[in-house]
């Protein structure tokens, strides 16, 4: 498919997408949201990638939100379809068999902090700010943060930035868990880039069976969670995967896995 709204490039084993609006940093369009979906649905097929960034282009914003413009004159049923493009895409990057880095490099606010929250984990430049400034809109968020927030942070500091509707900074956001770790801003990607090509060099079916059995397991019983967990980790020895990486391991060489889930 070809895109207008964001950029897929890939390196190697990794893929990274860039959300390319930066005159309205970056906000999320209905076509911009349906592009993503289908991005990461056609990366999460392809054996090529085992590793996923997902970015914003310039260097002021990650995602500002929403496309206030495009939302401001939505009737009942443009909405609906909004909100469903929204979850689509989020969706398909929670179920994306990679891990997928958000790439944090400037505003991350309301969608846009909720889109950095699909995917497995944050890393930020020193310049970001994040927050949820739906209320100030007269709305709530709807990509997912009154629930996705409290799991990550806890209720009562997803509270404080629900209700505030307050930016905070990268240090702030990595003190609160909500990021894991902050970078000098021409250092991000480098790093992000190097974390990718790590999880890239493991196993694949395994790194996408973590993926899920986290994910999964969140919403389980830790009993249920653990018996999940058995299973998942039957299923890598069905795996080439396991045989080479334990193989190699045995022979004191590096692994050659092949990659495919
Ligand atoms: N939408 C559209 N345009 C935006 C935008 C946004 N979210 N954010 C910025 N822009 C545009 C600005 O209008 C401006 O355009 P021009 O005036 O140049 O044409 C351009 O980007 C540059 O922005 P500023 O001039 O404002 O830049 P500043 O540095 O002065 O300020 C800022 C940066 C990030 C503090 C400010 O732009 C800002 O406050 N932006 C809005 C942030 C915000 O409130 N975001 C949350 C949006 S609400 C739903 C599910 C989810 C949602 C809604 C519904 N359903 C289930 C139905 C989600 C809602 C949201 O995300």
């Amino acid at each position: 498919m070809a895109y207008e709204n964001i950029l897929v490039e890939k390196k190697g084993h990794v893929a990274v997408v860039t959300v390319d609006r930066p005159k309205v940093l970056n906000a999320l369009s209905s076509p911009t949201l349906e592009e993503i979906g289908a991005a990461f649905r056609e990366i999460g097929r392809d054996d090529s990638v085992r590793a996923v960034i997902l970015t914003g282009a310039g260097e002021k914003a990650f995602v500002a939100g929403a496309d206030i413009k495009e939302m401001q004159s939505m009737g009942v049923e443009e909405a609906r379809r909004y909100s469903y493009l929204g979850i689509q895409a989020m969706w398909e990057i929670r179920l994306c068999p990679k891990p997928v880095i958000a790439a944090v490099n400037g505003f991350a606010l309301g969608g846009g902090l909720e889109l950095a929250l699909s995917c497995d984990f944050i890393y930020a430049s020193e310049k970001a700010k994040l927050g949820q400034p739906e209320v100030g809109l007269g709305v709530t968020p709807g990509f997912g943060a009154t629930q996705k927030l409290p799991r990550l942070i806890g209720a009562a500091r997803a509270k404080e930035l629900l209700f505030t509707g307050d930016m905070i900074g990268a240090a702030e956001a990595k003190e609160l868990g909500l990021v894991n770790k902050v970078f000098p801003p021409e250092a991000l990607m480098v790093e992000a880039v190097k974390a990718a090509e790590k999880m890239a060099s493991k196993g694949a079916f395994a790194v996408a069976q973590a993926k899920r059995a986290v994910d999964a397991g969140l919403d389980m019983s830790l009993d249920a969670a653990l018996l999940f967990e058995s299973q998942v980790f039957g299923a890598c020895f069905g795996t080439e995967d396991q045989k080479e990486g334990m193989a190699a391991f045995l022979e004191k060489r590096k692994p050659n896995f092949k990659g495919a889930e």
